[in-house]
């Protein structure tokens, strides 16, 4: 028999292991050409060091955490990054201006370097020329007072601002007047926090690291943890040791969920790599929540044969709610054509629905592939449903994983960074700082563009990350952030949204994780929080880049004091000085942090409550629900493909460290990953370079020149990288439930790219 054709890519190659210690070593010596890098990941993630600036996976117990190495690849990438000894200075901004650097990559922007000192653009310059954090404050705090009203402006934060500064932060902006604090989770996890919340009462994972190893079967939905949280595959290695089976659902199929070497462990980098998935499902993209459904009916009908098989009758009795109307619902669904969407075989479906029958100890986890879709909220209610027909929450090696992405954006909501803070929240900070915060909700991330298309955004202020590129509809993004009459980036690294700036703009250079925090009183720490809840301390110890930075804490009171005035009660200098001070009204107003200054200097720091973790659910009627959510249909013209925006091994989001993406064995960013049978269909030869044009709402939107290559992903599906694919997501393309951006459901056309 013929063997059938396969793409070249992936390669098939064992993830992790010696690559991933060479690559470490290659990148901490071309960043830093010193032993910087090196000395500091010796403190990385270690109980009295940092916690890891890169993803938001959780450390071990800390009798449990490696000594030798307790961090990933990637995550030793992001401290050599940060770690860097070329500085960004007057001199670097002399010699180029905002134009010519416009026409530089993002990999090169940032690869200039750290900001030394503050910077600033005057109306009509087009070169950051320097200026004084004091004389930045007046400016930055005399517009701000200018404005007509103070929700004229947004504060927008990326996940890796410590708690104490997140809170004290959204404590300015509030007390500033307004609510418009959109972040990072507004185009990331939103649409988990959503649907986790109306189900099982917080939207937070119910698992913790230790749950992994304990469980029977764990579901991997939409997530490349081989890169994206490379430490997750040590814990899914440990489940396997154990006995524990893994299902992993992807339209593509991603190498760290294949085969991986630990690179913890020296003598696994040669012989036999762990097998990490048991059974691969390559579904269509966004048919989750027909796989779902589909796994449901087959395992009712089971359960119908044999009753007891699959349910968990006692805990639906006890602790749900809704199950009648969510089975009568199934009962309406048809299996065939549930099973036909998913693009799957049948006997695959089935395979799957047999690995669950019987087990009460199931994990699900999810990633971006989950919630980057508009019917997010659907498929993740369809993830309790399934867990509560098998009682498989509340119980050790069971429940929900939502894998977050930065290291803090889990904390900084925890703060109250979210345009739309509960009453009871909101309550407890006007006590504590004796004002009276505002009630209107503020904007998400994608009604930030539209407030300043409209012209009723003027000032943008980024507390981290890079929105100008982060955001959906580039050229959108980009007029509305040019419209602002000022624009305000707290950064480490240069990046476009420095460049993409408004009539006056400012750089505010932080310290980074890896840090010394000094301040007169004496060396300060950090706090952080992971995807499992764990509150830990972070403290940086390397002499920072410049004298001329602040700390982000020390930014927002700098900046609060300029912008509230003399009569503002807030001891701003002494909790600028004394981060005790911070954590202590942390603990007035959240709950959880109780004894907080004793409980976060414990090594390993301290888990906060979480219901479902206990069996307990803080719903309306204190009951898990059962949900039944409509088949979420979205039509799309029969020529057209669907395209989702996907990292590469080599980057952090915005940040591209390399071209390297190396378990997709592709050494380019200007690429289309495409089906071999789409490409012969469309005599697309590998390499060709392709137009791609975006439809949506009658609008569309094109990405030229980008090159072909043959990859392993259904039919009718293609991949290009984030954010170079962000020119191509229209803003309204997002969820209606949590705003969230479809970046993984893009319907898009090809054509061939005139030669360039
Ligand atoms: N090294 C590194 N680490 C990171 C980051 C980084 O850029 N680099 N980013 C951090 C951040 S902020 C986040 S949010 C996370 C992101 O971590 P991930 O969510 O793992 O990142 P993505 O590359 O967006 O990958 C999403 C996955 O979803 C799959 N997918 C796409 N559509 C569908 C679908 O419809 N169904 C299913 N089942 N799968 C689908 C894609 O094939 C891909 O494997 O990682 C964090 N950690
Ligand atoms: N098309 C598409 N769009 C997406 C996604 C996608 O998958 N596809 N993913 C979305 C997701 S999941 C997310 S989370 C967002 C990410 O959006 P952002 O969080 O806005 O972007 P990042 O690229 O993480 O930000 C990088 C910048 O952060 C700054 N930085 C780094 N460390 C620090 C620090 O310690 N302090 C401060 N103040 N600044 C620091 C540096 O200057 C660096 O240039 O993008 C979203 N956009
Ligand atoms: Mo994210």
């Amino acid at each position: 028999m013929k063997k059938k054709p396969t793409a070249p890519y992936p390669p098939h190659k064992p993830a992790a292991g010696w690559d991933s210690i060479r690559s470490v070593a290659f990148k901490i010596w071309e960043e830093t050409y010193t032993g910087r890098g090196v000395k500091s990941l010796l403190k990385l993630n270690q109980p009295k060091g940092f916690d890891c600036p890169s993803c938001a996976w959780p450390d071990p117990d800390p009798d449990q955490v490696s000594s030798f190495a307790e961090y990933c690849e990637n995550g030793a990438k992001a401290v050599a990054w940060e770690a860097s000894k070329c500085l960004v200075d007057e001199k670097f901004f002399h010699s180029h201006s905002i134009e010519t650097l416009l026409q530089k990559s993002d990999h090169w922007l940032e690869k200039q370097g750290r900001i030394a000192r503050p910077f600033i653009i005057r109306p009509g310059s087009d070169h950051y020329v320097p200026i004084s954090w004091e004389e930045a404050f007046t400016i930055i705090s005399s517009t701000l007072n200018a404005l007509d009203h103070p929700e004229e402006a947004i504060f927008y934060t990326s996940g890796r601002t410590s708690n104490e500064a997140a809170f004290l932060y959204q404590c300015m902006v509030r007390q500033f007047g307004t609510n418009n604090l959109p972040d990072c989770s507004n185009m990331c996890h939103e649409a988990s926090g959503k649907a986790l919340k109306e189900t099982l009462g917080i939207g937070k994972a119910s698992v913790t690291i230790n749950d992994i190893p304990k469980a029977e079967l764990m579901l991997i939905f939409g997530q490349n943890p081989g890169t994206n949280a490379p430490r997750m595959l040590s814990a899914l290695q440990k489940l396997k040791a154990n006995g524990g089976k893994i299902i992993a659902v992807n339209p593509l199929p991603e190498a760290g969920l294949m085969q991986f070497r630990n690179p913890q462990k020296p003598w696994e980098w040669i012989g036999k790599a762990t097998q990490i998935q048991d059974l691969y499902l390559p579904l269509t993209i966004n048919a989750d929540w027909a796989l779902l459904k589909a796994l449901q009916k087959i395992l009712l009908g089971y359960e119908r044969e044999d009753p007891g098989s699959v349910l968990d009758a006692t805990f639906i009795a006890q602790k749900t709610n809704g199950y009648t109307e969510f089975l009568k619902d199934l009962d309406e669904l048809d299996q065939d054509n549930l099973i036909a969407a998913t693009g799957l075989s049948k006997d695959s479906v089935t395979e799957a629905a047999k690995l669950i029958k019987g087990k009460r100890k199931v994990i699900i986890a999810w990633a971006m592939g989950i919630t980057q879709h508009s019917n997010a909220e659907s498929t993740i209610r369809e993830f309790v449903n399934l867990l509560l027909m098998l009682g498989a929450i509340g119980k050790e090696g069971a429940g929900t994983l939502p894998v977050r992405g930065h290291s803090n954006v889990q904390g900084d909501r925890t703060m109250g960074i979210w345009e739309k803070m509960p009453d009871t929240f909101l309550d407890k900070l006007g006590k504590a700082f004796d004002f009276s915060p505002p009630r209107k909700h503020g904007v998400a991330a994608v009604d930030a563009i539209k407030l300043m298309q409209s012209d009723k955004g003027k000032v943008f202020f980024g507390m981290g990350g890079n929105f100008a590129l982060a955001a959906p509809d580039t050229q959108k993004v980009f007029t509305a952030l040019r419209q602002c009459t000022l624009t305000v980036q707290v950064s480490t690294k240069l990046n476009r949204s420095h460049l993409i700036h408004g009539e006056t703009a400012l750089i505010l250079p932080c310290l980074g994780r890896t840090e010394r925090d000094s301040t007169p009183l004496c060396d300060q720490f950090v706090s952080t929080e992971d995807t499992a809840g764990r509150i830990r301390m972070s403290k940086g110890d390397l002499t920072p880049v410049s004298e001329n930075l602040k700390s982000e804490v020390g930014i927002v009171c700098g900046l609060a004091r300029a912008l509230l005035g003399e009569e503002n009660t807030t001891d701003w200098e002494g909790m600028a000085q004394n981060y005790d001070l911070i954590r202590d009204k942390i603990e007035e107003v959240i709950p959880g942090f109780e004894n907080f200054n004793v409980r976060i200097r414990q090594p390993g720091g301290f888990y906060l409550p979480n219901g479902p973790r206990n069996g307990s659910f803080d719903t309306p009627d204190k009951k898990a629900q059962f949900t039944v959510n409509p088949w979420p249909i979205r039509q799309k013209a029969p020529e057209t493909f669907i395209l989702m925006t996907i990292r590469s091994h080599d980057q952090f989001n915005t940040t591209v460290y390399g071209m390297d993406d190396r378990y997709r064995g592709i050494k380019k960013r200007d690429v289309i990953l495409m089906h071999m049978e789409d490409m012969k269909e469309r005599n697309i030869k590998e390499g060709d370079r392709l137009k791609i044009t975006s439809h949506f709402a009658g609008e569309n939107r094109v990405l030229e020149g980008f090159k072909a290559v043959p990859y392993e992903l259904p039919k009718g599906t293609l991949a290009v990288y984030f954010p170079e694919g962000n020119v191509l997501v229209a803003m309204d393309n997002k969820s209606k439930e949590s705003l969230c951006p479809s970046s993984k459901y893009i319907e898009v056309s090809l054509e061939k790219s005139m030669e360039v």
